[in-house]
């Protein structure tokens, strides 16, 4: 959160970045972020990243440093290390990862060996390009099995899975989703991993936050052994990740971090973690998570009461997936861009076992941490079904999407961004 001073300097030092600066800051102001793996960092976390920690290295782990000058570092990576055990219930916490994708490689290359088996969910049905799609360096080195949902519910078929689990004798379970609208029971997953003797991993970057709020289930509680999640999405911190784990696997899962993966961690993110951390174990982050899916389920009902095909025809956590093709005839692309022309910023998706390819595929992903996150409420959820059900309609009609983006900017003028 730089000062008015800063940027006159930035303004001064170069003024392109500068008005891109101001340009996003606008965007963000009078638009609204509906990408459900996006939010509003806590102001706090905004001032720590531009902190005088961004200047430090720190490679090693508190108290077994390879530089001096680590009284401070030792002590933010230590609150952020306790702090997140207290918040998730873990045995042991990584504070380190650079983001989701080294946080998720980590654990792979920490318990397992190049070529082992493990089985993890399909992209198309909710996955992550780290749960070993094809065409990740991950999926290259491992022997990834998938499993799927059931076309016909939306759910997991846990006999199907116990099935694939048997014939394919992984070494790792992996469970998470990016794009899966429902709930899971882990104790299921838990189950199906125990009777073939793997070790079980949950990736719930996109739902850290409604989990440290215990809105939504812990996989932990499950006796999961590993739980990774992001710290920039629902939970509202920087962009980084956060391996939890049980004692037994601390000292493999610190090692592949660092030194097997990573040099030295970014300071300036652990201390913006930490606070993160703290924040999000007060009662009104509850609240806040709480809402967001109180959210999501009234922006599910907006849409559906206007006929639009939701896969698996509603949410039980922060995001819904619009099948586009079937609802309006468009293909994702198409709708994202209508979507951009009247404020409303969110992504195109690929629907399970999608006929379309990743770029036009068949479907439109929505969250609500951010809007949430600047107050939105039920009835502004209702708006903005209908503002997105009615671009969807409107095919391009550049009058009716003029009155379209009038309703955004009146709906956003009300709603500051925390932090700008
Ligand atoms: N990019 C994130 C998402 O949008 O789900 C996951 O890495």
């Amino acid at each position: 959160m730089p000062s008015s001073q800063e940027k006159a300097q930035l303004a001064q030092t170069d003024n392109e970045i500068f008005l891109a600066l101001k340009g996003e800051e606008a965007r963000q102001r009078s638009g609204l972020e509906l990408i459900p793996s996006e939010n509003y960092a806590f102001p706090e976390v905004l001032t720590l990243l531009g902190s005088a920690f961004t200047n430090k290295y720190a490679e090693g782990y508190p108290g077994r440093r390879y530089y001096g000058g680590q009284e401070n570092t030792d002590r933010i990576e230590t609150l952020a290390r306790d702090r997140a055990k207290a918040l998730f219930r873990a045995e042991h916490a990584n504070v380190q990862p650079l983001s989701g994708s080294p946080m998720n490689q980590a654990v792979y290359l920490g318990l397992l060996e190049p070529g082992d088996t493990i089985l993890a969910m399909d992209l198309s049905h909710g996955g992550h390009l780290t749960h070993g799609a094809p065409v990740s360096h991950m999926g290259r080195l491992f022997n990834f099995v998938r499993y799927k949902t059931d076309p016909a519910t939306g759910a997991i078929d846990f006999d199907h899975l116990l099935a694939v689990a048997r014939e394919a004798k992984p070494k790792l379970v992996v469970c998470g989703y990016s794009s899966y609208p429902r709930d899971y029971d882990y104790a299921d997953f838990k189950r199906v991993a125990d009777e073939v003797g793997a070790l079980t991993m949950a990736d719930v970057s996109h739902i850290g936050g409604l989990i440290a709020a215990d809105v939504m289930r812990n996989p932990l509680d499950a006796g999961f052994d590993v739980m990774t999640t992001t710290t920039h999405k629902s939970l509202r911190g920087p962009r980084g990740g956060l391996i939890l784990c049980k004692e037994k696997f601390a000292k493999k899962i610190d090692a592949s971090v660092f030194p097997g993966l990573q040099g030295g961690p970014h300071m300036n993110q652990v201390a913006a973690a930490a606070v993160t951390f703290r924040l999000a174990a007060l009662p009104a982050f509850r609240d806040y998570a709480q809402q967001v899916t109180v959210n999501a389920k009234a922006l599910a009902a907006a849409l559906m009461e206007r006929q639009v095909k939701l896969i698996t025809g509603g949410t039980d956590n922060h995001l819904l997936v619009i099948d586009t093709v079937a609802s309006f005839g468009i293909n994702g692309a198409e709708a994202q861009e209508a979507l951009d022309r009247v404020g409303l910023t969110t992504n195109k998706q690929v629907i399970p076992d999608d006929p379309n390819p990743p770029m036009r595929p068949s479907g439109l992903r929505l969250g609500t941490p951010a809007p949430t996150a600047r107050g939105m409420g039920e009835r502004e959820m209702t708006e903005i079904g209908g503002i997105i059900a009615e671009t969807l309609a409107a095919k391009g009609d550049r009058i009716a999407e003029e009155k379209l983006a009038a309703r955004t900017r009146a709906l956003t003028s009300r709603f500051a961004v925390p932090g700008l």
